[in-house]
């Protein structure tokens, strides 16, 4: 059966209510925290080396079919709660700041409160509930967004810091000009991919690592989404916090924008075998079961309202 993600925007009260359900009852018999340890796991993987370390979730061409994969698997464990619902995603070209509903009380709940920017209030804060099982944090000197490295963390809590790291999330003409692209991704298919002009990849540009000419830094699109947000989605546990697959739920969204703008050319690349990334026929781990290329047509499984 085909169904349709919606902007949160548009989301009934009911909608939102079940979708808060779900999330929290699978978060209740654990399945929740495999996915944030999976996320991890892999994750730290992909920030280890980001020249020639092997990288499979994020840094490379797989970012896209890999994420699709690990959304849809969420997705259907939501479904199996209960079968009405499904991932909404936020648009934050035009969905913008902290008086969104996306944050209102009976839906992600608010920002972090002054001082330990633990979140207070919502389905997500800790006295609601939501009690972190797989809290880690990046040790070492590079940016949190790009550290593999980490260790357990104490705090049990869900920790956001809304606007503090940047104040910029991704505007129309971003995504804009990232759709224009006509290259899924480039050789060294990692996060210097597509840095210089034509700009040869799409992946890299929505991923967020590299930056027009005319963009002040890089951290666009997916990046800005996860920094701007900061906390606990500034870094690898990012999953912990339920907006995490609102963020990815966007991204995969583009993906499917960019494909519909651009018939003509491959929806995945390498089509040949290369070393450290997965090419359009690799088997996706952990689960192995799916290949880019099975996952570059969604409509199979849901569409997007638009
Ligand atoms: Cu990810």
């Amino acid at each position: 059966m085909v169904h349709v993600r919606k902007n949160h925007l548009d989301m009934t009260r009911e909608e939102k209510r079940r979708f808060i359900h779900a999330v929290k009852e699978i978060k209740r018999r654990g399945i929740y925290d495999r996915f944030v340890d999976l996320h991890i796991r892999i994750n730290s993987q992909d920030y280890l080396d980001k020249v020639t370390g092997k990288r499979l979730g994020h840094i490379n061409p797989g970012f896209l079919p890999w994420h699709r994969q690990y959304l849809l698997r969420f997705e259907r464990e939501l479904q199996k709660v209960d079968p009405r619902v499904t991932l909404p995603y936020w648009d934050w070209t035009v969905d913008h700041g902290e008086d969104s509903p996306l944050w209102d009380d009976d839906f992600m709940g608010g920002n972090g409160r002054p001082g330990d920017r633990r979140v207070m209030t919502g389905p997500f804060a800790r006295d609601n509930g939501w009690v972190l099982n797989i809290s880690v944090v990046p040790v070492g000197d590079e940016h949190p967004a790009l550290n593999g490295n980490y260790t357990h963390d104490d705090r049990d809590y869900l920790v956001r810091d809304m606007g503090t790291l940047t104040d910029k999330l991704p505007t129309p003409k971003e995504l804009d000009d990232t759709l224009a692209l006509k290259v899924y991704d480039s050789a060294p298919f990692n996060h210097t991919s597509g840095s210089e002009p034509p700009y040869a990849s799409f992946r890299n540009h929505l991923e967020g690592y590299t930056k027009f000419a005319w963009e002040e830094a890089a951290g666009k699109l997916h990046a800005a989404g996860h920094v701007w947000v900061g906390g606990h989605m500034m870094y690898i546990g990012s999953p912990n916090d339920p907006v995490f697959f609102l963020n990815h739920c966007m991204i995969d969204r583009c993906w499917a924008l960019w494909q519909k703008r651009n018939p003509e050319v491959p929806h995945y690349l390498p089509l040949e075998p290369t070393t450290d990334v997965p090419d359009i026929n690799t088997p996706l781990g952990p689960w192995h079961t799916m290949t880019p290329r099975d996952l570059i047509d969604h409509t199979k499984w849901y569409r997007y309202d638009k």
